[in-house]
């Protein structure tokens, strides 16, 4: 069996790297320490690797060339919540929306689980770039880990190896990013999915910018450039230096009078963001053409004129399998036709991938997520529900052409978008930024799931930040108002979607997935200044004839109700922000409150 030769001398003169390097190697005693080179050739030896330990599955090359399929421990399946931690120096710059402990505490108890917990594994160094590899707007980050499922996993996600390094020089700034599975082979032997649960902590430093995460393997706990360093740490940087890290997916709309603009959208979770940005639009107006640059992530900064630019600082995607199809997603479905790694998928009998929803018809025979034998009466899902495809952003079909554009690309108008079955109309224009900080700051969405908690109860989640803003929630309000002046005359115009609007009769009124294309087109006609409106107590709505209807019989009745606003609600829905917005104390913008005011007064026709 080919193996990998450790790296002599390290493939770097940056001091403080190589002597954090040594620091966490002498902590965490691997057998080996590996600095990656990100060739295709390292890429093809971890895998050869991962599948001769038993801890991958090659799928058949013919039905799915380059893929592995990986199953986790069912105790490690998503990000963990309860254990992430914002260690500011002082627990108030964390907010009332983190889990904070003191730094030096913390930094203390991770010490104790990293001592030794390499022992018998190989120690990788990942140097990676968030954002295209030499841009003004990327960041480099070293993650270091003794996960290959990691390194593989990052080769798709991000841009790593030598060439971060060269960009890196002798003393550039980059993020420390320490990552254990928390599973030493102290003499025991290894397991297909090592992780300790029980001691699993993913916390963060944000004034050293460092992240130490210990005991998963999954996702946004182990591949620490997505959430921990491109939301959490990312959103801490930009707030120090004028920009900003967000939730968002950035899509670009081509027309057919060739114009192009681009736009953000931050959706909280199970609102369909990887659809909408991947939209295929309606035969009838497939003259138009939707693009992708990201389906996550956005760094926006003001470009030399002060207009924003948007990068996506990932370079896959790490979708959710279950509900994806050929119906629901096509691009999305090609973007893992090859070259992906699937975690938590079912096994076809002809080493193939599937999920639920992926077909109308399941397979008569599946090995599970579990391991075991599955037929579709069985009463279990195949997959598990936070089943997961990472695949290269480059296989999307829909890719835009400057994706990878060093300087981002124009960004003309951000969208919030929350899932509420009442009183939201399907798509509101906010009057000004203020007030578009303000329905970010309220943006809340009805929970889908019974395990999430009340199903239907609105859970409150800012700017789709709340488990991702790295600091006080009420200073990132300031910093969004403080932006919107910086942007100035070029400040993006803010909207609001609501695809999920249900009738008495509890059907959904709005047939969503491509159709969506008709709210972005009204969106980007009045970015350019030609799609009408009217005014509301929420901002500026279209009226019937202010939308593009080719090829979809919505009649005007069905509109105003898909329209209509309950204004006592709304009204009820504002004041129920008090509590949340009152424990920020003089933290809480006093534009914010000035906002809340005028909606107020709005919304109840008062003067
Ligand atoms: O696991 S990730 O954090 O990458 C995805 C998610 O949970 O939002
Ligand atoms: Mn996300």
């Amino acid at each position: 069996m080919p193996t990998i030769m450790e790296t002599n001398p390290p493939p770097t003169r940056h001091k403080d790297l190589l002597s954090w390097v040594e620091d966490v190697r002498a902590l965490c005693q691997p057998d080996k320490v590996v600095w990656c080179d990100g060739s295709q050739e390292e890429d093809r030896r971890l895998r050869q690797l991962m599948v001769d330990s038993g801890s991958a599955i090659r799928l058949d090359e013919k039905k799915r060339p380059n893929s592995l399929l990986v199953r986790s421990d069912p105790r490690d399946v998503a990000r963990v919540e309860r254990r992430t931690f914002i260690c500011s120096r002082s627990k108030d710059d964390a907010g009332p929306t983190n889990n904070w402990e003191d730094p030096a505490a913390m930094k203390q108890k991770m010490a104790g689980l990293y001592r030794g917990c390499m022992r018998g594994r190989t120690m990788y160094v990942i140097p990676f770039s968030m954002g295209p590899v030499g841009s003004k707007i990327a960041r480099i980050g070293v993650e270091i880990t003794d996960s290959p499922y990691v390194v593989v996993n990052m080769r798709i996600m991000t841009r790593i190896g030598q060439r971060v390094l060269d960009v890196l020089g002798a003393d550039g700034f980059y993020v420390k990013c320490l990552h254990s599975v928390g599973y030493p082979l102290d003499g025991r032997p290894d397991v297909a999915w090592p992780c300790d649960p029980d001691n699993t902590f993913i916390t963060h430093f944000p004034e050293e910018r460092l992240i130490m995460s210990y005991g998963s393997g999954y996702g946004g706990n182990a591949l620490l450039g997505k959430k921990c360093l491109a939301l959490r740490i990312a959103s801490v940087i930009g707030r120090d230096e004028g920009w900003m890290a967000e939730h968002m997916l950035i899509l670009g709309l081509e027309t057919p009078d060739g114009k192009k603009s681009y736009v953000t959208a931050a959706f909280p979770s199970a609102c369909g963001k990887t659809n909408f940005a991947m939209l295929v639009p309606p035969k009838a107006l497939d003259s138009c053409k939707v693009t992708t640059v990201g389906d996550d992530i956005a760094w926006i900064q003001p470009g030399p004129d002060g207009k924003p630019r948007a990068i996506n600082p990932e370079a896959g995607w790490f979708g959710v399998a279950p509900g994806t199809s050929c119906k629901t997603n096509p691009n999305a479905m090609e973007s893992c036709r090859r070259d992906s790694i699937f975690t938590n998928c079912a096994l076809t009998d002809d080493g193939d991938v599937w999920w639920e929803g992926m077909t109308d018809e399941p397979p008569e025979h599946l090995v599970s997520w579990l391991g075991e034998d599955w037929t579709p009466g069985c009463g279990k899902p195949s997959s598990h529900p936070n089943a997961r495809f990472t695949a290269p952003a480059g296989n999307c079909p829909c890719i835009d052409p400057e994706w990878e554009n060093p300087d981002g690309v124009p960004i003309d108008a951000f969208i919030f978008g929350g899932r509420r079955m009442s009183d939201i109309p399907l798509v509101f224009e906010t009057r000004d930024w203020n007030h578009g900080t303000f329905v970010g700051a309220t943006l809340s969405s009805e929970q889908t799931a019974a395990a999430e908690g009340q199903v239907g109860a609105l859970r409150r989640d800012p700017m789709a930040m709340l488990p991702f803003c790295g600091y006080h929630i009420g200073d990132y309000f300031r910093h969004w108002i403080d932006m919107g002046a910086k942007f100035g005359a070029h400040k993006p115009r803010i909207f609001h979607v609501n695809w999920f609007r249900k009738d008495r009769n509890g059907k959904f009124m709005w047939p969503g997935f491509g159709e969506n294309l008709r709210v972005l087109l009204w969106i980007v006609g009045r970015c350019r200044g030609n799609a009408g409106g009217t005014d509301s107590p929420l901002g500026t709505v279209p009226r019937h004839g202010d939308l593009h209807w080719e090829g979809l019989a919505f009649p005007e009745t069905r509109f105003a109700e898909l329209m209509s606003e309950d204004r006592e609600r709304l009204a009820e829905q504002v004041h129920s922000n008090d509590d949340f917005f009152n424990g920020m104390g003089d933290r809480f913008p006093s534009e914010l409150k000035a906002e809340e005011e005028t909606i107020l007064r709005k919304l109840t026709g008062a003067p």
